[in-house]
């Protein structure tokens, strides 16, 4: 039962549970709005003035424009920008957050943080063009904070962190075509600029604004992950654990849940003074702080925090009964869990003041008072762990090991060991030897749409034995998590013959006496870029741009406006990326052909939309063999 809602055998007996106790779910909520509307589904519904909503007829019998006499080709395009422009403000948020954090820590009004990694700061630094020489890592924090800010604005150059992140070639492409944005702000303000009512109307003038927009979201995104990294610490590999049996039926349970370690990280470091009241509140094994979504990856990687669930099953975390608090910050987040929180003795503590709930808690996070602001929320916890009802505790028996952690630098570390001089060589040989075939990138969210995990855990199988390295990175890694999938019994399980010699030898001149996991973390999404920077240094050292390479993305499981932004660039950076979902542009043939054809002339990289987790897999391989023909190199063949 209720596999057609998730595969995940801890959600799957939440839902029993769900069911039982009658608790309306994201599930349920789907079901009530099936079939979902067919305008919206193909993009074809515009409301960019008050004289829509305008819908144009997909069978062509009703109106083929819009009031304004816009066509289906521009709806859809209108609308994917638009998608792009907001999933680039959600991760750019999130970016100017930790930028303002760095800056008031270097200017010593956010006392509780401190630079976790001088080497990074100051690499940074160096690479955006911060001198370096007499300077204490204070001023080049603050230097450094102060560039990035003004990274949002406009800027009389192209924006700093894509112009020191990427390839020569692709930054000249994207220069020749004017797809460098001056902003990440700027961009983002020209899309709705060139969106609203009586502006564009070029279908492909607006998908090429859609991808400018698309590349200030990567610099937003690689921006946050280096902040994130100085604030907070370079991620190592850690062995941790996932599913909601991480739940502790004797301490109190806190789930951070959201986006940005700047707030997570400091519940997390904060707890420890707090146990004494937890066990004096009766909880005697103290605090138990779990993850949930992106800012559980965020201390899964660097802390260790066992990854209770993610994305879809978020309110599943609730039905056990035993969380006594959820400590949401932004995105992602459903409005439901207050609902769903009403039967229950869990306290929901939003702390952002872009992102309140009706019903919640609200504890406004300010990072001059973090340590404050954290023992407050902790304080809540505990008091709500004091009601908490034993007859309704309900924690399924179910746990993984998850190894997390593995940054850019940390597989360079990793490498090294093998190879101190070059080490991207063993790397690089393995590919050219074909015992890895290609690069899967998987990222991206559950979707309602699909039985959770389904697509995740099908791909990776039918690509690990084709010899493919995976990468995961947020709700994806989440997945992969709870399915056991990020262990060295994984590899041994499910790799093909010459992965498992590579992903061995690895991990062997790791010390770890086995081999490296099946997936290797690479982060939160906003870390998406450390699979960038890998395959930066991999481009380089072979003289290809990044469209050469058997490096594919994939986000099976797609939800968010967040996940189109970065498919988008993804495409842009020249990779073939897959999406399982149906996103809304089938109304315009011509958009629809520009995404997974024109592309692929213009930038090397296009969409794949396959919705078969099976095929795929498939086609992702034949892609990888089609760029190894490309580079000279031997195709792969697999039974
Ligand atoms: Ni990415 Fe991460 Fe998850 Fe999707 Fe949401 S948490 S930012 S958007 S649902 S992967
Ligand atoms: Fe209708 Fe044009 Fe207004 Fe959109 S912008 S709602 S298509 S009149």
């Amino acid at each position: 039962m209720f596999e057609d809602r998730s595969t995940s055998p801890d959600s799957i007996e939440m839902l029993g549970v769900a069911k039982k106790l009658d608790v309306e779910l994201v599930w349920d909520r789907y079901a009530a709005q099936v079939p979902q509307c067919g305008f919206g589904e193909t993009g074809l519904c515009c409301r960019h003035c008050l004289q829509g909503p305008c819908r144009i007829d997909p069978f062509g019998n009703g109106p083929q424009t819009g009031v304004c006499g816009a066509t289906a080709d521009t709806f859809v395009a209108r609308g994917l920008d638009r998608s792009i422009a907001a999933g680039t403000a959600a991760h750019s948020g999130h970016a100017k957050h930790l930028a303002h954090t760095l800056k008031k820590l270097a200017t010593g009004k956010a006392p509780d943080y401190s630079i976790k990694d001088s080497n990074k700061l100051r690499a940074v630094a160096q690479r955006q063009g911060i001198q370096l020489v007499g300077k204490s890592d204070q001023q080049v924090a603050s230097e450094l904070a102060d560039l990035a800010l003004e990274e949002f604005s406009e800027r009389s150059t192209p924006v700093g962190w894509t112009m020191k992140t990427l390839t020569t070639g692709r930054l000249k492409k994207f220069e020749e075509m004017g797809l460098l944005p001056f902003g990440i702000d700027s961009a983002i303000s020209e899309v709705m600029h060139r969106t609203t009512n009586g502006v564009d109307a070029d279908p492909v003038n607006l998908l090429l604004g859609g991808i400018k927009c698309a590349i200030a979201d990567y610099d937003g995104m690689a921006l946050a992950t280096d902040l994130s990294d100085i604030l907070f610490g370079v991620p190592q590999p850690t062995v941790a654990s996932a599913n909601l049996g991480t739940l502790k039926v004797n301490a109190v349970n806190i789930a951070v849940h959201g986006h940005n370690p700047v707030l997570s990280d400091m519940v997390v470091a904060f707890a420890p003074q707090m146990e004494d009241e937890a066990r004096k509140a009766g909880a005697s094994e103290g605090i138990n702080i779990v993850g949930i979504c992106c800012t559980g990856n965020e201390v899964l990687m660097r802390h260790g925090i066992p990854m209770a669930t993610s994305s879809v099953s978020q309110e599943l975390a609730i039905i056990t009964g035993a969380l006594d608090a959820m400590v949401v910050d932004y995105q992602c987040v459903m409005p439901s869990l207050t609902k769903v929180a009403e039967g229950f003795h869990t306290q929901v503590i939003t702390t952002m003041g872009i992102a309140k709930m009706p019903g919640a808690t609200h504890i406004n996070f300010e990072e001059e008072h973090a340590a404050e602001g954290a023992r407050e929320i902790i304080h809540l916890a505990i008091e709500a762990f004091k009601k908490r009802d034993a007859a309704k505790v309900h924690i399924p028996d179910i746990r993984n090991t998850a190894i997390a952690g593995v940054s850019a630098e940390a597989v360079i570390g990793i490498l090294s060991k093998l190879d101190a001089a070059d080490p991207l060589k063993p790397l690089i040989d393995n590919i050219v030897n074909g015992n890895i075939t290609g690069v899967c990138l998987f990222a991206g969210c559950n979707n309602v749409k699909i039985p959770q995990d389904r697509n995740f855990v099908t791909m990776i199988k039918e690509l690990a034995r084709r010899d493919v390295l995976i990468l995961a990175t947020g709700c994806a890694s989440g997945a992969f998590a709870r399915h056991g999938l990020m262990t060295p019994a994984a590899t041994e399980k499910n790799a093909g013959p010459g992965l498992k010699a590579v992903l061995t030898a690895l991990g062997n001149a790791a010390g770890l006496n086995a081999p490296l996991p099946l997936v290797l973390h690479t982060g939160s999404c906003v870390d998406n870029t450390r699979a960038v920077a890998i395959a930066v240094a991999i481009a380089n050292k072979l003289g290809v741009d990044l469209d050469k390479l058997p490096v594919v993305a994939s986000a099976p499981e797609a939800s968010m406006e967040k996940a189109v932004s970065i498919g988008t660039w993804a495409v842009a950076l020249g990779l073939p990326t897959h999406i399982g979902v149906v996103p809304p542009v089938t109304g315009s043939p011509l958009v629809t052909q520009v995404l997974t054809q024109t592309a692929k002339d213009l930038l090397g990289g296009y969409f794949i939309v396959e919705l078969d987790p099976v095929k795929a897999a498939e086609k992702l391989f034949e892609v990888m063999n089609e760029r190894r023909k490309g580079l000279g190199l031997a195709e792969k063949v697999v039974a």
